[in-house]
């Protein structure tokens, strides 16, 4: 923790992070005399970015300049702070200098903004787009050369075709092939998990879509039904092995079942496509070969 210099000096630094989108969280402040004697008045704003890290360093020189903030689109916080500076300029009359983002030598590009004499922000960037990013195995939001099935019950047609377009949306524009989806149709909810699993027992798919709508006023033992489709899905992928991505829709009524489907809140076949896009690659890669086994191309014989 570095104190800023002066009273004005916090107020420009809290109005250039506000600008930035920083969320001000609660601060503290107390008065010169305080019960405890504290000498002079003092206050402390903090600043919250969604995703935060503390460095330590050790043997380098201290960075110039001190007050340096990470950030992951450069050129974009260049373009915003450029914009307020002169926004600044016109509405205060203050001035403020702002270099070009340029190399540094950390494999970095930094900018910094000199607000006042010796009141200077850096801004930079890592060059590694592996920097600071947490260690994890991620699936790959690419569906190219891998084989889905989708099963789509036809009970509740209007919602559940919907679902069908949003989940082969995902698909084809993941990059699979056409002639690498399959769509089996099956008469309701009821009769997901025996065809799910069918297909994915046949090896010849790297994911399966279940899409299926139960709407709990019309369907007589709801609770009963979705109980048995949820653990048929759920048990057809842990015991096969193959990710199912499940697309059944639970509602209370047509008109929040359509909603679901596309009309007002995005569409639950869509995603239920992008699941399982994401985890036929992490199942991929999580094999010991990192290959996955229904690759098209192998199934093609090529
Ligand atoms: C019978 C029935 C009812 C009442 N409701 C639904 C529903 O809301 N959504 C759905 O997908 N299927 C429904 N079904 C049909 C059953 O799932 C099943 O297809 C039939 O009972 C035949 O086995």
């Amino acid at each position: 923790m570095v104190p800023v210099a002066s009273e004005a000096d916090f107020a420009q630094l809290a109005e250039l992070l506000e600008a930035l989108g920083f969320e001000r969280g609660r601060g503290w402040s107390y008065d010169a005399g305080a019960a405890d004697l504290r000498e002079s008045a003092a206050k402390g704003a903090p600043f919250m970015a969604p995703l935060g890290n503390l460095e330590l360093v050790y043997g380098r020189r201290p960075a110039e300049p001190p007050l340096l903030i990470e950030v992951t689109a450069l050129d974009q916080i260049h373009a915003t702070v450029k914009a307020w500076l002169i926004n600044r300029r016109r509405s205060k009359g203050v001035g403020g200098e702002i270099s070009e983002p340029a190399l540094t030598d950390w494999n970095a590009r930094l900018f910094s903004v000199e607000l006042d004499p010796g009141l200077s922000v850096g801004f930079w960037q890592s060059e590694n787009p592996l920097h600071n990013r947490p260690v994890a195995v991620e699936g790959d939001l690419s569906a190219a050369g891998r084989r889905f099935a989708i099963v789509a019950a036809r009970w509740n047609a209007v919602i559940t075709d919907r679902l069908l377009q949003g989940a082969l949306d995902a698909l084809l524009r993941s990059g699979c092939a056409r002639k690498d989806i399959e769509i089996v149709r099956v008469p309701g909810a009821w009769e997901i998990p025996s065809a799910a699993r069918t297909l994915a027992e046949s090896g010849r798919f790297a994911a399966i879509v279940t899409l299926g709508v139960l709407l709990r006023g019309e369907t007589a033992h709801y609770e009963a039904i979705y109980n048995e489709v949820a653990r048929g899905i759920g048990q057809s992928q842990q015991e096969t092995g193959v990710p199912h991505a499940f697309g059944v829709l639970t509602c209370e009524t047509l008109e929040q079942a359509l909603d679901r489907a596309g009309v007002k809140s995005g569409n639950k076949g869509f995603e239920a496509g992008i699941a399982a896009i994401e985890m036929a690659s992490l199942q991929a890669k999580l094999q010991p070969e990192g290959r996955a086994s229904s690759a098209s191309a192998v199934e093609a014989g090529s």
